[in-house]
């Protein structure tokens, strides 16, 4: 089978998508979460949120364990991501456990997602919800974790692996894609290959590709 274009594996790169970085404890799970959801285009993990230079997983000084989404602000707000965000955790759950690698910690990438986070902080106030747990800072430094934390449930899955591999030119490729998300996705349980395969109708794609990303989907042995 032949390898897919850099743009044809990425099909949404032109513009028109925002980025969101959240901590929410062991990045592993949130990274599958946002990435099954239809509107989010690609997610990576990685160390932010302290000021150690090149952090480690071994060695990830004051920095905090983040999950950064790339999205279709059309199909998915940054609301429905904070929504979401604060649904999935307990924000005084992480406080000290772990000291800095699990934090509750939004950091935000423009002036619009900082006004979005204080308006709802407020709303949240309002119906008698305290987040005061959960940080917030502009995002600066963000370093990316180590390639076996990258979809770390999909990685669990060879067959799946060796598949989706198929269509991109190296690994890195195939871990930063959309499918290797919802692939992710459904490796922990929070989409299913059915689902995926509706999706992917919609999904800015030629015919044949759109072809072959169905029938890999229809063929992995999970
Ligand atoms: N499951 C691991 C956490 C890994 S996560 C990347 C543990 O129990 O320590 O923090």
């Amino acid at each position: 089978m032949d390898k897919m274009r850099q743009d044809e594996a990425e099909p949404w790169q032109k513009g028109g998508q925002e980025t969101a970085t959240f901590g929410l404890g062991c990045f592993w799970s949130p990274e599958a979460y946002f990435g099954h959801l239809p509107g989010v285009i690609r997610t990576r993990v990685g160390y932010a949120g302290g000021t150690a230079p090149n952090p480690t997983y071994r060695e990830m000084g004051d920095h905090t364990e983040t999950v950064q989404v790339d999205y279709e602000p059309q199909k998915i707000s940054y609301e429905q991501l904070l929504a979401l965000f604060w649904d999935r955790h307990n924000p005084n759950n992480l406080l000290d456990y772990k000291g800095n690698q699990y934090r509750s910690l939004i950091l935000f990438h423009d002036e619009g997602q900082q006004d979005a986070i204080r308006q709802y902080i407020r709303r949240l106030a309002d119906q008698g919800r305290s987040v005061d747990a959960t940080s917030v800072a502009p995002c600066q430094a963000w370093y990316r974790a180590e390639e076996r934390h990258q979809k770390y449930y999909l990685q669990r899955y060879p067959d799946a692996l060796a598949k989706a591999q198929e269509l991109y030119r190296d690994r890195a490729e195939l871990l930063n894609s959309t499918l290797a998300a919802r692939l992710n996705g459904i490796a922990k349980g929070f989409s299913s290959g059915e689902r995926v395969r509706t999706e992917i109708k919609d999904w800015p794609v030629e015919g044949e590709l759109r072809e072959r990303l169905i029938h890999l989907l229809a063929s992995i042995r999970w």
